[in-house]
């Protein structure tokens, strides 16, 4: 086993932190690392989704303290806004939650974004993995939900929450099949916005009429203020009761499963690349064929 897993069992957050870089970025003794993780003693992960700006962010900090309070240890991982033409990483996160930085049982980790265009960064089983190692109670992971990336957290997190504001009123109504089938949980945050209740009573409306299989639970909360949080973690407490069934489980290891299969086989797909070479071709190219062009690219 490598020196830094041992640290980790022996519980170095240094060592955690260190053994995330080598996993992040790919570096010398990655795959030993994930090769030799010791079963998991079973961190509950919790995956909290939603819109950019609908208050993620302040949900998770406001959710760290509801679980220290409860005497148990919390592992944090955000995943910065990724844009396809920004790539570097936010520091907005980071900053918010510094007050943790100190706190014995907290853990607050950012993996940079690496301009994948929605879906979830590359490295995040691994991370997730390699954190569920160190042994916290909780370990919530904050993504933001654009395109697929809602649908793949749900193949990480034990239990999905999906955070939305009032404003969303209108998209709801059209709300993906696919998006309403994921959450385990939806929390209503910004409760203090005047329209929160239509928008609560909206979404379980579609919830009723949709004839879903368990009844999902729809929770108002003021992040911002500590509101509804103690609600909210209730609702998680009881979907891990309600969920810990063995189908379950080995559809979430056969969704990780998935997707570090489609992971290795696109190591070498570099977005950036492929960018340039539509650029280039259509400058200097009228008859721009994007079937030609995948062909020519991936064979
Ligand atoms: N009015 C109000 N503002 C909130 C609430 N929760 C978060 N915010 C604010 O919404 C903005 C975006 O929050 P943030 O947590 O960064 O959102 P994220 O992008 O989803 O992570 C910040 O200015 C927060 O202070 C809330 O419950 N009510
Ligand atoms: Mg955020």
């Amino acid at each position: 086993m490598s020196e830094v897993l041992a640290d980790i069992l022996n519980g170095s957050y240094r060592a955690l932190a260190r053994a995330i870089s080598i996993v992040e970025n790919n570096a010398d003794g990655a795959a030993d690392i994930l090769l030799n993780l010791p079963p998991s003693p079973g961190s509950v992960i919790i995956g909290i989704t939603g819109p950019p700006g609908a208050g993620k962010s302040t949900l998770v900090d406001a959710l760290i303290q509801e679980i220290i309070s409860s005497g148990k240890s919390v592992g944090v991982l955000c995943v910065d806004p990724s844009s396809p033409f920004n790539l570097g990483a936010l520091l907005g996160d980071r900053i918010r939650m510094s007050k943790w930085y100190t706190h014995l049982k907290v853990f607050i980790r950012s993996l940079a974004s690496r301009g994948s265009l929605g879906g979830l960064h590359p490295s995040i089983i691994e991370v997730t993995d390699v954190m569920k190692a160190f042994g916290f109670d909780y370990i919530i992971v904050e993504t933001v939900g654009v395109g697929q990336s809602e649908v793949e957290i749900a193949g990480l997190a034990d239990t999905t929450v999906i955070v939305l504001v009032p404003e969303a009123g209108d998209e709801v109504q059209t709300m993906k099949a696919g998006l309403m089938e994921i959450g385990d949980i939806f929390v209503v945050n910004k409760a203090d916005r005047p329209d929160a209740d239509t928008f609560e009573r909206n979404l379980k409306n579609i919830f009723r009429s949709s004839h879903h299989h368990y009844d999902v639970p729809v929770v108002k909360t003021v992040a911002s203020n500590h509101v509804g949080i103690d609600v909210l973690f209730e609702k998680i407490k009881l979907h891990q009761e309600s969920s810990k069934r063995i189908d379950r489980h080995l559809w979430l290891l056969t969704e990780k499963v998935y997707h570090l299969i489609l992971a290795k086989r696109t190591a070498d797909v570099d977005k950036e690349e492929i960018y340039r070479g539509i650029q280039a071709r259509l400058e200097d190219q009228k008859d721009f064929n994007l079937y030609r062009f995948v062909s020519e690219i991936a064979g």
